[in-house]
């Protein structure tokens, strides 16, 4: 059980730490949030409350419809939402924080120092939280099987989000509501497009870190990463490249197999394993270095990753140190089969449900494979290449022979020109805080489209930066764009 855990378990995420933020009560705990043994980008709040400060607000349930594009379907299923009207004064905006690709959690509309409800409370706003369908407990087909999986669309999640709204309306009676929408990493992207595509029912939207663009082969993502070390000590990133070139050459022959099996605990022997299993390895690995640099504080984790690195006996020992302080699993996956299997058999409600779907999303209109086949990466970082057909042949070995590379493909060019991607981004009273040392902001809007897009560079930070509570060590640049964002909310709020 722990083991298919161990490869299983989803990540995060926008992992806004709140244990971080009382770092006094707590040590602050590193996400594990892995997806393939990587660590991965969704959004699930890593809010570790302390005990004192239990849960107050009650799940609620909204009745929503299967399919909002087929008026002959009726079928309905409930979907989980938080609303929290504490701070709300009346004539208040209404604030929607968008659930992403992991399980929602209350503590998302309670967290008084979360960046947006500082806002909320600044201008008395209600607080909403969403659940994804697919995600946690909003499941509406009760399975996640190959034909289920159709109903799981970000078009369907945003009909969700507009009928939804508009329902609260009458609940609510509210006669001008007001509705702004905030999302980080793939919510981040739903925001903006919730705005872009149902501009009458939501006023404005902060989109944090969020992915607009779709693209199979994301190799921009490992660029950042290397560029992120490169920029802190370029030491640092030579050491981590010496240390792949040595795996590299060690993983040719059977006695070098050996001595990586033991220096990193794989799974099963790595004598055994075939062109995949090595993929996997790898994988697992650089997963790591991505987990490191995109979560958590990444300018307080570069440094120790770097510490770590340049004060081992080897550049290799380097590595393998780096790993096993990242790595929250009891081995390092190196077998194919035994992923592909955790994926297929994975249920609901559970962590590697979250995957499962997750990756069935990259598979249907995403992509966003962070392959090392930029030339950057292979020369300067990983000295050899796992190929993007690695990861879009999982699409077609875990869901259905259908999902084929050229279907792939088709699929992410049908998102952006779904949603006309980061260049042709036409909603308005949209901020996008990105981050440069997030691999994400590759593909966000980084220039302004258009007179009311409003790019911010948060110089240094990572994933979801602007969305964690203030902390004590912040870097200027974040703090100033908290404020930016704040700017931009109360010029939509008093409008
Ligand atoms: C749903 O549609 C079916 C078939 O069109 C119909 O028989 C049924 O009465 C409908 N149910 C509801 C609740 O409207
Ligand atoms: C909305 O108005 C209806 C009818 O006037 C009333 O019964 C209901 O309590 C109101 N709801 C709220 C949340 O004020
Ligand atoms: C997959 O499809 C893309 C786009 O059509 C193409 O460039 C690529 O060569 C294909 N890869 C394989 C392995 O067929
Ligand atoms: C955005 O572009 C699409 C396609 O060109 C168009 O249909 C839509 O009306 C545009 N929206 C706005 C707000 O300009
Ligand atoms: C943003 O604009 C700058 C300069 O105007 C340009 O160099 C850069 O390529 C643009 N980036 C994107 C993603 O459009
Ligand atoms: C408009 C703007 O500030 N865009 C920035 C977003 O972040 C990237 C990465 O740091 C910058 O290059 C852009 O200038």
């Amino acid at each position: 059980m722990r083991c298919l855990l161990a490869l299983l378990v989803i990540a995060t995420i926008c992992a806004v730490q709140y244990a971080e933020a009382r770092a006094l009560l707590e040590m602050p705990i590193p996400r594990t949030s892995m997806i393939r043994d990587r660590e991965w980008h969704s959004f699930v709040l890593e809010y570790n409350r302390p005990a004192d400060l239990n849960s107050r607000v009650a799940d609620q349930h909204f009745v929503q419809q299967l399919d909002h594009f087929d008026a002959s379907n009726n079928k309905t299923w409930l979907q989980r939402f938080w609303y929290n009207d504490q701070w709300y004064k009346p004539g208040g905006p209404q604030f929607l924080m968008i659930g992403g690709e992991g399980t929602g959690s209350p503590l998302w509309v309670e967290g008084d120092d979360l960046t947006w409800i500082l806002l909320a409370k600044e201008v008395g706003a209600a607080a909403f939280y969403l659940e994804h369908r697919f995600y946690g407990e909003s499941q509406p087909t009760g399975d996640l099987k190959f034909e289920s999986l159709k109903y799981l669309t970000s078009e369907q999640a945003l009909a969700d989000l507009n009928t939804f709204i508009l329902a609260q309306n009458k609940v609510l009676n509210l006669t001008s509501p007001r509705w702004i929408t905030f999302g980080g990493s793939y919510s981040g992207a739903l925001s903006a497009w919730a705005r872009e595509k149902y501009p009458d029912t939501v006023y404005a939207a902060v989109a944090s870190s969020g992915p607009v663009q779709a693209v199979v082969d994301f190799t921009g993502y490992l660029d950042v990463v290397y560029n992120a070390l490169h920029s802190y000590n370029p030491k640092c990133a030579e050491s981590v490249h010496k240390g792949f070139l040595k795996i590299n050459s060690l993983v040719t022959n059977s006695q070098g197999r050996d001595t990586l099996t033991k220096a990193f605990k794989t799974c099963t022997d790595l004598k055994n394993a075939d062109k995949n299993g090595l993929y996997t390895f790898y994988d697992a690995i650089i997963g790591n270095y991505m987990g490191i640099v995109q979560n958590g504080r990444g300018y307080e984790n570069i440094p120790e990753l770097c510490k770590r690195q340049l004060g081992a006996e080897s550049d290799f020992n380097g590595v393998v140190d780096v790993v096993h302080w990242s790595s929250q699993k009891e081995c390092i996956a190196d077998n194919y089969q035994t992923v592909i299997d955790n994926y297929k058999k994975a249920v609901f409600g559970t962590s590697s449900g979250d995957a499962r779907s997750w990756l069935w999303q990259s598979c249907n209109e995403f992509g966003y494979f962070q392959s090392t086949d930029s030339d950057l990466v292979v020369h300067e970082f990983t000295g050899a290449d796992i190929p993007v057909d690695f990861y879009v042949q999982q699409c077609a070995d875990i869901f259905d022979a259908s999902l084929d590379n050229s279907t792939v493909y088709a699929n992410v060019e049908k998102t952006n020109s779904h949603y006309y991607g980061q260049k042709g981004y036409n909603g308005t009273r949209v901020v996008f805080p990105n981050g440069s040392n997030d691999p994400w902001h590759v593909l966000g809007v980084l220039n302004a489209t258009n007179k009311e897009v409003y790019p911010i560079l948060i110089d240094g930070a990572n994933h979801c930066a602007d969305m964690r509570p203030p902390f004590g060590s912040d870097p200027p640049s974040l703090t100033a764009a908290r404020k930016a964002i704040r700017k931009h909310v109360l010029s939509w709020v008093n409008a």
